[in-house]
């Protein structure tokens, strides 16, 4: 598993800063927003540190694809029953603030903040 020490992400995975978990396995680890964007808003991240999708290759289809799959069963248990969002955002012009790939996953009844 690859790790920054300069990575929030990875001080997270690694329990150094705190954060409000939903999900946590062998490769994945899923959290609370700090700043949310809608009633429920959940990052689900890879524990090793990749930078962003533009980094990603047919290496990490498996590991993508269960980020992806992840996200139903997280906004179940979280009580979202009409719909949800997913954004991921990649590089400078794509507005990605926090450089470790994450997958947003926001829900709730509109209207919300964003978006
Ligand atoms: P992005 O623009 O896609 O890189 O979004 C990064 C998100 O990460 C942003 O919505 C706020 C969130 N975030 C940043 N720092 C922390 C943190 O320390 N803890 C948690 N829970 N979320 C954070």
């Amino acid at each position: 598993m690859h790790t920054d020490p300069n990575c929030i992400f990875c001080k997270i995975v690694a329990g150094q800063i705190p954060a409000r978990k939903v999900h946590e396995d062998d490769e994945l680890l899923a959290f609370h927003d700090i700043a949310p964007w809608a009633p429920v808003h959940v990052l689900i991240i890879p524990k090793t540190h990749i930078v962003s999708m533009a980094e990603v290759t047919d290496a990490e289809a498996a590991l993508l694809g269960r980020m992806m799959t992840l996200s139903p069963k997280l906004m179940r248990d979280l009580g979202v029953t009409n719909g949800f969002r997913h954004i991921i955002n990649t590089g400078v012009d794509g507005a990605q603030e926090v450089m470790h790939l994450h997958l947003h996953v926001m829900g709730g009844p509109r209207p919300w903040s964003k978006g």
